[in-house]
């Protein structure tokens, strides 16, 4: 590709990763040309995560993005497990001294948007044909052409690749240069917004023999809901009144009603771990969903991808300042947390998903594993401190 722009750092993709990094590398004085194939509408309204880490909470205030979430994020000072027929409270401001924030994806990527255009930053949204390429070399370059069809090839000193785990970055690294682990689930999410306020006042995840059920909510008075359902389920044979009826018998416990509204948005997610490593090759960075996938069960997705460009936005400051030592171990400093959140996840979502109606050894094994969760202090603890998260993130950025 012949280069005919320049930047420092180019970012592809305007998730919660690029964003973030295309601001904490302008806090630093480095400038970054971010690319996105979507709208701005359409990222500003894909739903998805909905609970934020104490550590990310700490790192958008310490970002300076966090005057929204202040006013609007419910902080939540622990989750019920239900199995069992009983509904059982894990405090995790008494067990690990730190709490979560329940502000929406879609909230962290409008501030962030807003913040970056207010700056003057340079986003392109609904770009096509990303390519990039030179990436051994210490003069990458990002190509793609601009929504007025516009072709640039822009010569970077670094890339980001934040393009998720559909995008083009990853599949850019040479063949048998990464070392890829991960495991299918034999089950996918059905989520719904729904417009009502939500039925309780911390997040239900319920364990139950028709499958699983997550009650969370997006604000005062808007409810987000899942039901476990096959890895093939096809989402038009769910009518409302059907979702409705589900999760009513998965939440189901004497004296509690769920309340019911009109069902807004409605999507089926498959449930994937992943993690390539090392995350990165020559001058492109790998950072969230673009390297690792965990299941939502655990709430981490969006919490790790904050995290690795924590990380990556003051390795790469230093890079720029002629010393490589900080994102020679960018990968590993990362993969410490993705480990800990994959497993994590992973043991969240073995224990709450039914994989088979047959498979009665298994449902003891989850039921003993809930009973001493909720009765253990030491392992009620494991899983607050794992949940609310690793507290060093805010830390991290202050790296040089
Ligand atoms: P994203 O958000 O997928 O953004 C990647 C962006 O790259 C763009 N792109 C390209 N741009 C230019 N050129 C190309 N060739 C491109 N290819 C792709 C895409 O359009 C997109 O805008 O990745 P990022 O930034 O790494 O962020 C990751 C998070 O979005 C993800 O991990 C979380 O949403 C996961 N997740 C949750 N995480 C949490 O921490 N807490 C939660 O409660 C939580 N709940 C969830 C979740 C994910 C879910 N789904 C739908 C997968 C619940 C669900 C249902
Ligand atoms: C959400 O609100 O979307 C949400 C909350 C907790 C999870 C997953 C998703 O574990």
């Amino acid at each position: 590709m012949r280069a005919d722009m320049r930047t420092q750092v180019g970012i592809v993709g305007a998730g919660p990763a690029g964003l973030l990094l295309s601001h904490l590398l302008a806090q630093r004085g480095i400038d970054s040309v971010l690319v996105e194939i979507r709208s701005r509408e359409y990222c500003e309204a894909r739903q998805r995560a909905g609970v934020l880490e104490a550590g990310s909470v700490a790192l958008l205030r310490q970002a300076g993005l966090a005057s929204r979430l202040n006013q609007e994020g419910i902080e939540h000072g622990g989750i019920y497990l239900q199995f069992a027929g009983e509904r059982r409270h894990v405090d995790f401001r008494e067990l690990a001294g730190r709490t979560v924030t329940v502000y929406p994806q879609t909230e962290v990527v409008k501030d962030v948007i807003a913040r970056r255009l207010a700056d003057g930053g340079a986003v392109e949204f609904g770009v096509t044909g990303t390519e990039v390429a030179g990436l051994d070399t210490d003069r990458p370059v990002l190509g793609f052409t601009d929504a007025h069809g516009q072709r640039h090839e822009l010569a970077c000193d670094a890339i980001a690749g934040c393009d998720g785990f559909h995008g083009i970055c990853r599949p850019a690294f040479p063949a048998g240069y990464l070392t890829v682990r991960e495991r299918e689930y034999p089950y996918a999410w059905l989520g719904i917004l729904a417009d009502v306020p939500p039925s309780t006042d911390e997040l239900i995840y319920s364990r139950h023999p028709r499958g699983f059920a997550l009650h969370s909510l997006r604000g005062p008075v808007t409810s987000r809901l899942y039901l476990q359902v096959s890895h093939d389920e096809k989402i038009d044979e769910w009518t409302d009144e059907r979702i409705w009826d589900e999760l009513d018998r998965r939440f189901e416990l004497p004296g509690w009603t769920l309340q019911h509204g009109p069902v807004l948005d409605k999507n089926i997610t498959p449930m994937r771990s992943f993690v390539a490593t090392p995350m990165s090759y020559g001058r492109l960075f790998l950072a969230g969903d673009a390297a690792h996938i965990v299941p939502p069960t655990g709430a981490k997705g969006l919490n790790l991808a904050l995290a690795d460009v924590a990380v990556l936005a003051p390795a790469l400051d230093r890079l720029l300042r002629g010393d490589g030592s900080l994102v020679d171990a960018y990968s590993k400093t990362c993969l410490d947390r993705v480990w800990r959140s994959t497993h994590f996840s992973w043991w969240m979502t073995t224990m709450l998903h039914r994989t088979s109606a047959a498979d009665d050894m298994e449902a003891e094994l989850q039921l003993a594993q809930l009973r001493y969760i909720t009765s253990s202090r030491a392992a009620a603890t494991s899983l607050a401190e794992n949940y609310t998260g690793y507290p060093d993130l805010a830390a991290r950025t202050h790296l040089t």
